[in-house]
């Protein structure tokens, strides 16, 4: 990766991976693109910043052509709560935009990075310690854009020889930018209460195990998966890779090691809870760390310390506490 066009920049992902390819690779070389442009904002500020609807395919095109982009990271999509609230709109946006951003990837002859996810698998797969290779019947529309972009990028690869890569993440938690629309998102919600209220009321019920992971080393792993030597590559898309795998109950002891006084209550959310009971419990992620030496630095305790104290000093500088 020498010169980087990301679509969905804004994002809880996006936003991220724009900080650390701009410290990697140079200001220049990181074209970040998002349909919408916030005035005030570090990613549309301190670098190149272009507003794209990646539907869009002629201004996709130029946009990449024009910079002579090596790599495509291609960020932008619904996230699972959100399509199914729009299960149609979500098959066009998260379809046609991965599909504009394969074929410039063809044309451009660039590599190519989307995220899959765990949403991939259904309930039908093995719930714990799930198997890279196995059944994939998602019961979420997100789920089935998933699996469908795995299997276009795999196309892409082997018919045109795009050099495609993916990750199936696990729910991921930062303190930059709030994820939107996600099922996963309560394990992020739950720092900011933790701080800002000292309670917390859970829409994911007791006993749901789903895995996770912190940003930093999601991050990491997409700059490494980018990097590996294609040669040792087995499998493309996607790679699952996780960190942890928790429940709400666990989350909330791991805060309290820290804010004694924390209190959480239940108040289940039965469209997220169903989403997240069609997900595995735990992935088997042997595969990334075979291939690609995939090898995440965070546990839970030592996220929830790190997601506590950059928390704080983040909520401290916006005058929320
Ligand atoms: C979601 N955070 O909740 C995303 C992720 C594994 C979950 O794909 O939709």
């Amino acid at each position: 990766m020498k010169k980087v066009l990301i679509t969905g920049a804004l994002g809880q992902i996006g936003s991220e991976l724009v900080s650390r390819l701009r410290k990697d690779l140079g200001i220049d070389n990181v074209i970040a693109t998002d349909i919408r442009k916030l005035d005030d904002n570090f990613i549309c500020d301190e670098g190149i910043f272009e507003k794209l609807d990646v539907t869009d395919y002629n201004s996709f095109l130029k946009l990449a052509k024009d910079n002579k982009v090596d790599t495509i990271v291609h960020l932008a999509a619904l996230l699972s709560a959100t399509a199914e609230k729009n299960p149609k709109f979500a098959w066009d946006l998260n379809m046609t935009g991965l599909m504009n951003a394969l074929e410039i990837a063809k044309e451009l002859k660039t590599k190519f990075f989307a995220p899959s996810s765990i949403a991939a698998y259904g309930p039908d797969a093995q719930p714990d310690n799930t198997p890279q290779d196995t059944v994939m019947n998602p019961t979420t529309m997100y789920g089935v854009t998933k699996v469908a972009g795995e299997l276009l990028e795999n196309y892409y690869n082997r018919k045109y020889n795009v050099d495609s890569r993916s990750v199936r993440f696990p729910g991921l938690i930062s303190y930059k930018v709030e994820p939107g629309g996600g099922t996963t998102d309560y394990a992020v919600d739950i720092y900011y209460q933790a701080l800002l209220t000292g309670k917390y009321e859970c829409y994911i019920d007791k006993g749901t195990k789903m895995d996770m992971m912190y940003m930093d080393d999601a991050i990491d792993a997409i700059v490494k998966l980018m990097n590996a030597d294609e040669k040792r590559l087995v499998h493309r898309n996607s790679f699952n890779i996780t960190a942890m795998s928790f429940a709400p109950e666990e989350i909330f002891e791991s805060i309290k090691k820290y804010i004694p006084n924390f209190k959480m209550e239940y108040k289940v959310d039965p469209v997220r809870q169903k989403i997240a009971e069609s997900w595995p419990n735990s992935i088997d992620d042997s595969c990334a760390r075979k291939e690609w030496d995939f090898n995440p630095k965070f546990d839970l305790d030592s996220m929830t310390k790190e997601m506590l104290e950059k928390l704080e000093q983040k909520l401290k500088a916006e005058g929320k506490i």
